[in-house]
């Protein structure tokens, strides 16, 4: 994409892919909406990207889930695909560069290779295993992680995500020798702290990998909605397997040299926390059997929480993203989680708590500020940006402010992946940009019409203009199309250029509307919410 030169490392992200047993829920939008702004952020640094999504469509969860519905198991990924999980992330503006299924051949058969190339290595072996498994989790459970249920389900062992009974299962299967890679990856977390986000995470895969890995199940006989085992096709390959490796075969594994060489290993996963160990052990360990690269950085996110429970399809208390998009509108939802949640952490949303932001930040703020200052150039100045030439000490402030929110915005989008602390500093910078025009009081100003009044007028407008446009520019990752409303406003499309060349980097360098901008008073931001009563 942008800025594509060959041979550099682009900066990879990839989310999980999603099990398409039923349509997404505000769950997989978040994980999604989180890599969407990370990836854009680093676009608009002018880096080589690329963001990878798609659908995890093997396995045992789908293929009762089809079975129920009365279709085959392809009919149903081709049908949920392409109605409800496509069109979703287009209605998001996910600008995702890639869209993996499991079910193609691109992967299907680098898949084969890739378990082909293990079992030659002497890394697979032939077993047998009896144990508790959760076909939620599509995962062999430990007896000791287990719950007791109650009620219904008494007397029965209950899977701790699902909190529905695990079946006991009993099949020869081939292995992978995870237990072997304990020790490298316990080396491997050591010297890499920053492979497993946040903390908490990091710490509860150190305890767990502590305490000795066991040999992993890469392969079940007992039904055939998978990829064969290619030297066993009565066997299919165990779907976590199947499903991890998406990460390799979307970008070019043994099939495209030079993009696997550009674009592998991932430099941030982006995980729930419920799939984290696969992440950050299996998926790792099955990287250094082949001797190739291992990723920069799994980061976990918490959960969206109903009712005290994690969100999810499979216990049906699943939200639909469209239902809050129709209400707050698109740019608005993709702001609210990242903003409300602190990532990595577990929260719930309510429509109270998102009214409310909506309101206060985003109308009141950000909102009115940018319509104020439309209207007052307009008013005062014909609609043409004015030059300062009468800078001062107040004046001096804003520009430390932006030069503080860029270089904090960065830094956390950037780097760190705290959202949160991130556009809570460009908010902030909004925030003293709104205290600067109450303070210089304009209007006031407005009335002297000395040289010396205009020439004041003018500064105070060119600096609160000249603050939108790096505020722009800076939640272009964020909410995009609003930023965009604002670039037409401040007619920064013709005297500047165009929004997505803006460079972060550059976004606090003074000056960059020039004066003689044409301003407008443009589209509103963010309308006043309908009452959802009357909706
Ligand atoms: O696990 N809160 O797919 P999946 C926050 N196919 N995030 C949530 C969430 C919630 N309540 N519910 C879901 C799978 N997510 C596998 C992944 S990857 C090689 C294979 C998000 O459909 C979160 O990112 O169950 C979680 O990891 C993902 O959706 C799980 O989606």
């Amino acid at each position: 994409k942008q800025g594509a030169s060959e041979g550099v490392k682009a900066f990879y992200v990839s989310t999980p892919i999603y099990y398409v047993n039923d349509a997404p829920h505000l769950g997989h939008a978040y994980t999604t909406v989180a890599g969407d702004v990370l990836t854009r952020w680093h676009r608009q640094r002018g880096e080589k990207v690329w963001y990878l999504t798609g659908t995890d469509e093997h396995g045992q969860k789908i293929m009762r889930t089809a079975e129920a519905n009365g279709v085959s198991p392809q009919e149903w990924c081709d049908k949920l695909v392409e109605e409800a999980w496509k069109p979703l992330w287009e209605h998001l503006e996910i600008a995702n560069d890639d869209f993996i299924r499991t079910t193609e051949r691109r992967h299907t058969d680098r898949v084969q290779e890739f378990v082909q190339d293990l079992y030659d290595k002497g890394e697979i072996y032939k077993g047998g295993y009896e144990g508790p498994y959760c076909v939620g989790c599509e995962e062999y459970k430990l007896p000791g992680e287990l719950l007791d249920g109650e009620g219904d389900y008494a007397g029965q062992k209950l899977c701790p995500v699902h909190k529905k009974p695990v079946e006991i299962l009993k099949e020869e299967n081939y292995f992978f020798k995870l237990s072997e890679y304990g020790p490298k990856l316990l080396e491997f977390y050591a010297s890499n702290p920053g492979f497993i986000q946040p903390e908490s995470a990091r710490n509860e895969v150190v305890n767990f990998v502590k305490q000795g890995l066991q040999d992993l199940s890469i392969s079940r006989s007992t039904f055939d909605w998978g990829i064969p085992i290619p030297w066993d096709e009565k066997h299919v390959i165990y779907v976590w397997v199947d499903a991890l490796l998406n990460y390799a075969t979307a970008v070019g594994y043994n099939e495209n040299p030079a993009k696997f060489e550009e674009t592998f290993p991932a430099d941030v996963h982006l995980v729930g926390k419920d799939i984290l160990r696969f992440h950050a052990i299996i998926w790792p360990a099955m990287l250094m059997a082949q001797g190739l690269p291992v990723p920069g950085k799994i980061a976990a996110n918490g959960w969206l929480m109903v009712g005290g429970e994690k969100m999810s399809k499979s216990n049906l208390t699943g939200i639909k993203p469209q239902d809050l998009t129709s209400h707050f509108g698109v740019d608005a939802y993709r702001w609210y989680f990242l903003r409300a949640i602190a990532f990595g952490q577990d929260g719930s949303f309510s429509w109270e708590d998102f009214t409310a932001r909506y309101t206060s930040e985003l109308a009141n703020d950000y909102g009115n500020l940018a319509s104020r200052v439309a209207a007052m150039v307009g008013k005062y100045f014909d609609g043409a940006l004015p030059e300062a030439t009468a800078n001062g000490e107040a004046e001096k402030k804003i520009h430390q402010g932006l030069a503080k929110a860029v270089g904090e915005a960065d830094r956390k989008i950037g780097e760190e992946l705290d959202f949160q602390g991130g556009i809570l500093a460009i908010f902030d910078f909004v925030k003293q940009v709104n205290g600067y025009i109450t303070e210089q009081e304009p209007w006031k100003v407005a009335k002297d019409e000395s040289e010396q009044g205009r020439a004041r007028l003018a500064t105070i407008l060119y600096t609160a203009a000249e603050s939108l446009r790096a505020v722009a520019v800076l939640l272009n990752p964020v909410m995009p199309d609003t930023s965009q409303k604002l670039w037409d406003s401040l007619g920064a499309e013709a005297s500047v250029g165009a929004l997505a060349d803006q460079r972060v980097q550059d976004a606090a360098a003074w000056g960059g509307l020039p004066a003689g901008s044409t301003v407008t008073k443009g589209a509103v931001l963010f309308p006043r919410l309908e009452d959802p009563k009357k909706a």
